[in-house]
């Protein structure tokens, strides 16, 4: 096992990461930027080096001055943790060019996910079933045309280097493509350095749904069931639940063995994502794979008692899974909620400041995934993130009364944060049926921001 792990990474995931590192006897070293020295995670690492200004670009982001300090303190791997670097080739080649482990899949590997259009491809070859389209990306607007005359319309335009709903745009009809492939093409070169679009079906209406990968350096890959993480706004998730109440226990089998014949089928290794769309008779198509831990990974843990990321630092260190497939049980129903700071009443727009007074929920199976105290800060260099706020319980409507409650008890002032529209979501009849879908917020909006 690692002696020492740096942690490329700031917030409630490298305490996260801190936490489980200590629980396996490795030594941690946090980077952090100017902005942090006070950061939570900066004061848990056993070492903390500081690696650049407020901006990430100056220092989440700056590779030299990450590998520097890992290699002065002499750390065996880096966790990318997710966002900045985490889905990164080149850093993770340059990791291991410093003789140090990156903690996750291949560089190969993330290159070839990271490429949707390539991604898909893999995912065709692998008998993963995958929205009729381009095979491939589309070359022009001529192309782009005959493809989508041909599939029918609605169609949807996508950046092969895009993801998380980026440089995406719907076409309607046949009038509208050039234009479309024109504009998504032209933001997709200016957002991601590449310009390059692949076009498939639009699926109207679809559910999110996500099957959570472990996969052992000794071609042992496993399925942790699945995340439902439909209710989004604008590609950024609010709420997530495990298991979906949408599947059934059939197609539930029969989505987990796709998930984990596609990671087979690509050299899969360490924790990872299939992204499923999941239409309204209930067919399932591959939408991405991320090659990353997940910011929602607790739902998963809470529902099948495994330590997503202690299984992350043993597998990267050479050890096997300890576990098969069968062992690997459905314990309950976990939900979370991301409690951000930002005003739902104003567009959700960033709310930054000083943290006056905090008071987390605790009891019986409530988790707080959090880098906040009393005092700390939210900057608004970063990610508006305040916490995760996590119930489980044997049932549905067990976990929903559970952080119901929770969110009942939590006090967060000196900033504007969405735990009212939070609480409200977990009481809305759409809700608690359980069968939303991605509309869910563009619908509901009016009756969850008050
Ligand atoms: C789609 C789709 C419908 N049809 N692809 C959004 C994020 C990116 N990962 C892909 N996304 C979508 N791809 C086809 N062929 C609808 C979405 C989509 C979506 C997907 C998951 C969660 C929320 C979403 C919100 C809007 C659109």
């Amino acid at each position: 096992m690692f002696k020492r792990v740096c942690i490329a990474n700031r917030g409630e995931i490298a305490v996260r990461i801190i936490r489980a590192c200590k629980e396996l006897g490795i030594e941690t070293v946090a980077i952090y930027s100017s902005a942090d020295a006070e950061a939570l995670h900066t004061q848990l690492a056993t070492y903390a080096v500081c690696v650049g200004g407020p901006r990430s670009s100056e220092s989440y982001l700056n590779v030299s001055n990450i590998l520097s300090a890992a290699l002065y303190y002499h750390c065996d791997a880096i966790h990318p943790g997710f966002g900045f670097l985490s889905e990164n080739a080149g850093f993770a080649r340059m990791v291991e060019q410093c003789g140090m482990v990156f903690i996750g899949p291949s560089a190969e590997v993330m290159e070839k996910m990271g490429d949707k259009a390539q991604a898909k491809q893999a995912m065709r070859e692998a008998g993963v079933p995958v929205v009729e389209g381009s095979q491939g990306i589309v070359s022009d607007e001529k192309e782009a045309l005959e493809i989508a005359d041909k599939i029918g319309y609605p169609v949807i335009l996508k950046a092969a280097h895009g993801g998380g709903g980026r440089g995406m745009r719907i076409v309607d009809k046949r009038d509208e493509v050039a234009d479309a492939y024109d504009i998504a093409s032209n933001e997709a070169r200016s957002a991601f350095g590449n310009g390059d679009m692949y076009i498939e079906k639009f699926v109207r209406d679809p559910k999110h749904i996500e099957f959570q990968l472990l996969a052992d350096a000794y071609g042992n890959v496993v399925h942790l069931f699945e995340r439902d993480c439909s209710i989004q706004r604008r590609n950024q998730k609010l709420i997530e639940e495990s298991p979906s109440r949408f599947l059934d226990d059939d197609l539930r089998r029969e989505m987990g063995e796709a998930a984990v014949r596609a990671a087979k089928h690509i050299g899969y290794r360490n924790a990872g994502t299939i992204e499923f769309l999941v239409d309204k008779d209930r067919k399932f198509y591959f939408m991405e794979m991320n090659t990353r831990l997940q910011v929602e990974h607790g739902v998963s843990e809470l529902v099948t008692g495994i330590d997503i990321v202690k299984e992350q630092l043993k597998i990267a260190s050479g050890l096997a899974l300890p576990f098969m497939q069968e062992e690997i049980q459905l314990l309950g129903h976990a939900i979370e909620v991301r409690i951000n700071a930002e005003n739902p009443k104003l567009n959700f727009a960033p709310s930054p400041g000083t943290i006056r007074f905090l008071h987390f929920p605790a009891g019986p199976k409530v988790r707080v995934d959090s880098a906040m105290y009393n005092g700390a800060t939210i900057s608004p260099y970063y990610d508006s993130m305040i916490a995760k706020i996590l119930a489980f319980d044997t049932s549905r409507l067990g976990a929903i009364k559970k952080l119901r409650a929770a969110l009942e008890e939590c006090i967060i002032e000196g900033l504007t944060c969405n735990l009212d529209m939070q609480y409200l979501i977990l009481h809305h009849a759409e809700f608690l049926k359980g069968n939303y879908t991605t509309s869910f917020m563009a619908k509901h909006q009016d009756e969850v921001v008050l």
